[in-house]
């Protein structure tokens, strides 16, 4: 604490600033996410290598569970010596904002990344928020420098940012995200940019000095934000998240997800060829790569909502391998396929809408909303609309329904749903609870409503679990009445949907293509 206190103040008299915490901690991962018991949350990563040692800066996500916003207080840092090993160091708070940079406000300790100066020095760029600023958005980009990826830390830039609103140009765009490159050549590189909007510069061989203009990228397909810079021979890539969403998008149907795509270019000032998608959407919101070249294999780093107690907000971070097709030139990069720590054996269920191929009634369902989140297992508490199928439109029809088809005739004789509000029961607008519905299934000429059904009940604080006499069938539907009256009527959303058969087993999940489009639908033959 004495030691902290003692940063501090140097901080305020423009000294250094050394780690809040010198203690690391051994982590024995068993893979990813790499921290996964849910202590720390780890978001942003950012990997560098300094000799024998893989660094990856990473934000910490310190939400509470039932919050849908970033509270990013600090920095930490991972080390290892192999990633194999799974064994990591951990750093739980090398740094806040108000500790390096007198004129930055505490908190939105954003992504940023560390890279290694021409004079062998470590610059952190870093995203954070300026205490007095004139800006619509308070964003801006500083730099610390330090003599080692642990600190301590000092500005590098102690009269304020290096990019803002207002500086070095005026623009009107975020101004996190940075990424930086020092090329061959010495020369330095910075891109930032998110909703959207992707600028670039080069810097002098200082760190933090503009040269020339700042240039506008608008080839990267479906850019959104978390631009990564680097070199590979003679070619520039850039990894960014993406989020053109649509039903045939080849990166995410859902707009509030992200896949990782990529371009590149033969100049670090581009111009800039859309290559294609390396990473799938995650289980977060948002996806944020970072790649590097460590003895011998290239990684690519980046986040989930994977540990446990994770979510949109409480992120951590993952590891694996990136494999290269050098026979296309530029090289091409492959799919990364990502990789989970071994799981707890499956336990036995009822519920076998995980093997079935969800569909509804407003297909091709609006991009906010996924089909997939029906039958993922995942309920949340703050649920994000893409956590849901939902049928909002400028018009809501009166009648909606949600379809599970398996490959196979299934015997069920239970239904589990979890429907969402923002409106309450009766409501005209907005999502509300339906104002009734019913399970039908399929007989193998038409649809037919399931019979002993119990109370069809449509709470939105908890499970609704109707029971039926067993059927046989390869199709269920829930059919809902809106909420609403005349021509005007609610929408409905569902979590999470269960389709129960008599007796729990191991279930085995459906698995390919997306969503089991190769099973036939019972009434499209
Ligand atoms: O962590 C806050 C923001 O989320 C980052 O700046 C974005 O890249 C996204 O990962």
């Amino acid at each position: 604490m004495k030691h902290v206190a003692c940063c501090l103040t140097l901080a305020l008299l423009g000294g250094c600033v050394s780690l809040q915490s010198q203690t690391p901690r051994v982590i024995h991962s068993k893979g990813n996410p790499i921290l996964a018991d849910g202590q720390y949350y780890s978001a942003d990563p950012a990997p560098l290598v300094v000799d024998d040692t893989l660094y990856i800066l990473a934000g910490r996500d310190e939400a509470p569970a039932d919050v849908n916003d970033f509270v990013m207080r600090e920095w930490q840092l991972l080390s290892t010596k192999s990633v194999s090993s799974h064994r990591w160091m951990h750093y739980p708070a090398i740094l806040r904002p108000e500790m390096v940079f007198s004129w930055a406000d505490p908190g939105h300790a954003y992504a940023g990344q560390i890279v290694t100066g021409r004079d062998g020095r470590f610059y952190l760029y870093a995203p954070v928020q300026q205490t007095s600023s004139s800006n619509k958005d308070p964003f801006a980009i500083g730099v610390a420098v330090a003599d080692s990826p642990l600190g301590p830390w000092k500005d590098a830039h102690p009269s304020g940012p290096i990019v803002s609103q207002s500086i070095p140009e005026p623009n009107t765009i975020q101004n996190i995200d940075p990424t930086v490159m020092v090329d061959n050549d010495s020369r330095v590189f910075l891109y930032w940019g998110t909703f959207g909007k992707l600028r670039g510069m080069e810097l002098e061989q200082d760190m933090v000095t503009p040269k020339g203009q700042e240039i506008s990228v608008t080839t990267l397909k479906g850019f959104f934000e978390a631009p990564w810079l680097f070199r590979r021979g003679d070619t520039y890539y850039m990894l960014y998240a993406a989020n053109n969403a649509g039903p045939d998008s080849n990166c995410t149907r859902a707009i509030y997800h992200a896949c990782i795509a990529y371009g590149t270019a033969a100049n670090p000032l581009g111009p800039w060829t859309y290559r294609g998608v390396i990473l799938d959407p995650v289980s977060s919101t948002t996806s944020h790569p970072g790649a590097i070249v460590f003895q011998g294999r290239w990684y690519l780093v980046y986040h989930t909502a994977d540990a446990k107690g994770g979510g949109h907000f409480r992120r951590s971070v993952a590891i694996d391998e990136m494999q290269w097709d050098d026979s296309s030139i530029p090289a091409r990069i492959g799919k990364v396929k990502p990789t989970r720590a071994p799981g707890p054996p499956p336990v036995a269920t009822r519920n076998i809408a995980p093997a079935a191929a969800p569909h509804a009634s407003n297909e091709p369902i609006p991009v906010q909303y996924a089909l997939a989140a029906l039958n993922d297992g995942i309920v949340r508490k703050n649920p994000l609309p893409p956590d849901m199928w939902a049928s909002w439109s400028q018009h809501n029809p009166p009648l909606q329904w949600i379809e599970y088809d398996w490959p196979h005739p299934v015997q069920l004789n239970g239904s589990r749903i979890q429907f969402w509000n923002d409106q309450p029961a009766g409501s005209k607008v907005g999502v509300a609870p339906p104002a009734s519905w019913h399970l039908e299934y399929w007989t193998g000429n038409q649809w037919q409503p399931v019979e002993n059904a119990t109370a069809y009940e449509t709470k939105t604080d908890g499970v609704n679990e109707v029971s039926f006499r067993t059927i046989t069938t390869r199709c269920l539907r829930s059919i809902f009445q809106a909420s609403g009256e005349g021509d005007t009527h609610a929408a409905v959303a569902v979590q999470e949907w269960e389709a129960l058969t008599p007796h729990a087993a191991v279930q085995q999940k459906q698995t390919s293509p997306a969503q089991g489009s190769w099973i036939l639908r019972c009434d499209k033959r």
